[in-house]
């Protein structure tokens, strides 16, 4: 009995021993771990798939635009070098026909009633202006014009298209007094038009611009008025003024005044600078002046009529690229004896021509100039008295 009580002891001592050493087997104490260095290098995600091609049609690309190849440029008379259209036809094949106007209001009443089939116009900064607010310009595409970073700052942001969005600056100038130099004394005054001596050579032998903007803006001038008055009673005052002027007119003329001093008809002319500098070619006696009240500046543009096709507007925006290229933005200026808007041409202009006080008038002179700008509604007072002009004896 004794025995079988301490076998019995004995079982149960080895049963608690061995439950103890379950229980410790069964909560481990959590051994802090080495960090791993991963055996092998982390591998990148698998690509993502292409997706599956599906049967939708691919989206339809834009028809390719070829360029016209022959486009109507409608350019002021003898204002561009005939060689460029040669060397432009030469490298893209397409051929550019000129046809002329000899003033704004002209360009204007054309595309107003209606023409089409014009690539490329040349507005002055005035019209530009109206052409834009009557939504008839197309705009230019920039990157068929790369070359439209060769025009100086200050032309690439001008009042009447800022940033260029429709129109390329062509040309500057200004609006005074040619004379033949051998015959006449220099006219100081534009009293030689507006109060006019019956005794000078020039008498009867003179013309003023067929321009209605230009002869008002040198009344006006004249008589100490703003060139964009729309007062009328200065209006009126600038009219009378253009009346007495007709009495020593041989007539009106933007075309060909230049060549009638050159010849001799005439001794004296309302004109352009470029025109006049063109025509000492002829004959050397020929001299360009600003009277002392003061004249006109003007900037001279190339735009895109919004009636072009695709195909025309391409062959024009390559034009206006190939006119923006240093050489032959040089050519066009020394053809025309007009500065230049181009930063670029102006580095390949001869140092006598930059520095002509007839072509780049120094700032003295420049101060007394004015821009002729949209007068708005009073555009058709400007017409009225224009026409009253004209009638009078
Ligand atoms: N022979 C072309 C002259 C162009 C002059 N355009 C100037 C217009 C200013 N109102």
């Amino acid at each position: 009995m004794k025995r079988r009580i301490v076998l019995a002891l004995s079982l149960l001592v080895v049963l608690a021993l061995a439950l103890t050493a379950c229980g410790n087997k069964a909560t481990p104490t959590p051994k802090p771990q080495p960090t791993q260095v991963p055996a092998q290098p982390t591998k990148a995600a698998p690509p993502t798939q292409a997706p599956k091609p599906t049967n939708t049609p691919a989206p339809t690309q834009a028809p390719q635009v070829k360029p016209a190849k022959e486009i109507v440029f409608y350019n002021w008379s003898e204002y561009i070098d005939p060689k460029v259209y040669e060397l432009f036809e030469k490298e893209t094949g397409i051929k550019v026909v000129e046809d002329n106007f000899s003033s704004n209001e002209e360009l204007m009443a054309k595309l107003q009633g209606g023409a089409t089939g014009y690539a490329l116009i040349v507005p002055s900064d005035y019209t530009v202006k109206a052409l834009i607010d009557q939504n008839m310009l197309a705009p230019l595409d920039k990157d068929k014009i790369p070359n439209l970073k060769n025009l100086a700052p200050k032309f690439q942001n001008l009042y009447y298209d800022p940033g260029n969005k429709y129109c390329v600056p062509y040309q500057w100038g200004t609006t005074g007094i040619g004379y033949r130099a051998d015959k006449v004394d220099k006219p100081d005054s534009w009293a030689v038009f507006f109060n006019p001596d019956p005794n000078s050579p020039a008498y009867g032998r003179m013309t003023m611009l067929d321009d209605a903007r230009e002869a008002f803006a040198a009344a006006l001038i004249y008589l100490g008025y703003d060139a964009n008055t729309t007062d009328e009673k200065q209006l009126e005052e600038a009219k009378q003024a253009l009346i007495r002027a007709k009495a020593a007119l041989s007539g009106y003329d933007s075309d060909t005044y230049e060549d009638l001093l050159a010849s001799g008809e005439n001794l004296m002319a309302h004109g352009w600078n470029g025109d006049f500098l063109q025509a000492q070619e002829e004959n050397e006696n020929i001299a360009y002046t600003i009277p002392k009240e003061g004249g006109v500046i003007w900037v001279d543009n190339v735009c895109i009529p919004a009636t072009v096709t695709p195909e025309q507007k391409l062959a024009a925006e390559m034009f206006l690229d190939f006119i923006l290229r240093p050489d032959i933005g040089a050519m066009i200026s020394q053809f025309n004896y007009y500065a230049t808007p181009n930063k670029a041409a102006e580095a390949k202009l001869p140092k006598d021509f930059l520095e002509d006080p007839t072509v780049y008038p120094p700032q003295e002179v420049i101060a007394k100039l004015q821009f002729i700008k949209p007068v708005g509604k009073a555009e058709s007072l400007y017409e009225r008295m224009w026409d009253e002009v004209k009638a009078a004896p």
